[in-house]
């Protein structure tokens, strides 16, 4: 226990502690913890802008998370690389020599188990509550497939829609032939669209191989699995268009299956729900117009041949 004591209070560590300070102070008034902190980095070095309380508090834990991972790294790191430095052989120091210290063991057990207990039961709340997928407004049911999504809105307004979703890049913009633009790879031919401010649950499945349905700036992750349902939701509080991948390697065209989530208002859902009504009964018309046009062929052609 003295050994410990005397450790402590020695002219080493109260340096280290110096060393500790200043370094710490420079990382906390850098200007990229500064803004990473204050969430204002660009969406190319920080996450996605959050678009949900979910997604807002899932960076939250990202940055505290990674503010301990970074006390941890510059503490062990620094006296690690202090230690070497000050007392190296060339300056004639003698190695300290102490074994089984059962304080230090106790402090290296006991403070680890701490840390880790303290981040899970500030963490488990927020992973809770993405399970919560009761009393939704909407309830859309998505399906992965070999390479595109399919849609189907279960419940809630809206119901009964059903479209797939495909990437529309082309393929010569793929093979460098012609110029990419903006939204190379991300543009699909149907957006997922939702209203703003309502809670969605997505039930999550797939049809041959496991996709997973990503939306990170409504913080939805899930794993779409053959054979089972799995769900999530989110409730998107900014009106957008928010762009995810599929998370989970399915085969050779897996980066080729984008994920678009258009948030729009109530109004603009309502007309959206009655346009996609309106075209689902025009392509019945069209499908019953072809249906009866082509009988009239085959009957016409009957006719002649039987004319003959
Ligand atoms: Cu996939």
């Amino acid at each position: 226990m003295n050994t410990v004591l005397n450790f402590f209070d020695n002219k080493i560590f109260k340096s280290f502690l110096g060393l500790l300070l200043k370094t710490s102070s420079f990382f906390a008034t850098s200007a990229y913890f500064v803004s990473a902190y204050s969430n204002d980095l660009t969406t190319r070095y920080n996450l996605r802008e959050p678009a949900s309380v979910m997604a807002a508090d899932l960076h939250t834990v990202h940055w505290v998370l990674m503010g301990i991972c970074l006390i941890i790294f510059v503490v062990v790191f620094g006296f690690m690389f202090y230690s070497i430095y000050a007392h190296r052989k060339s300056k004639g120091v003698k190695p300290a020599d102490f074994h089984e210290s059962t304080a230090i063991e106790i402090a290296w057990t006991a403070i680890p188990l701490l840390i880790v207990i303290g981040i899970g039961v500030y963490a488990t709340p927020i992973v809770m509550a993405q399970k919560d997928t009761t009393n939704a407004d909407i309830t859309i049911k998505v399906t992965g497939y070999q390479w595109k999504w399919g849609y189907e809105y279960l419940r809630g307004e809206g119901e009964g829609i059903k479209f797939y979703q495909t990437l529309t890049t082309p393929y010569e913009q793929r093979i460098n032939q012609s110029p990419k633009t903006n939204n190379y790879l991300i543009e699909v031919d149907n957006d997922l669209v939702v209203p703003v401010n309502k809670k969605i649950r997505m039930v999550i499945t797939a049809n041959d191989v496991i996709h997973a349905w990503s939306i990170p700036a409504v913080g939805v992750k899930q794993d779409a699995i053959p054979g089972f349902v799995r769900d999530s939701w989110f409730k998107a509080n900014k009106v957008g268009t928010y762009t995810g991948q599929c998370s989970e390697l399915c085969g050779k065209d897996h980066a080729f299956m984008p994920i678009t989530l258009k948030v729009v208002t109530a109004e603009d859902y309502s007309e959206w729900v009655s346009s996609q009504n309106q075209s689902k009964l025009s392509t019945k018309n069209i499908k019953t117009d072809f249906i009866a046009e082509a009988v009239n062929v085959a009957s016409s052609s009957v006719e002649q041949e039987g004319g003959k």
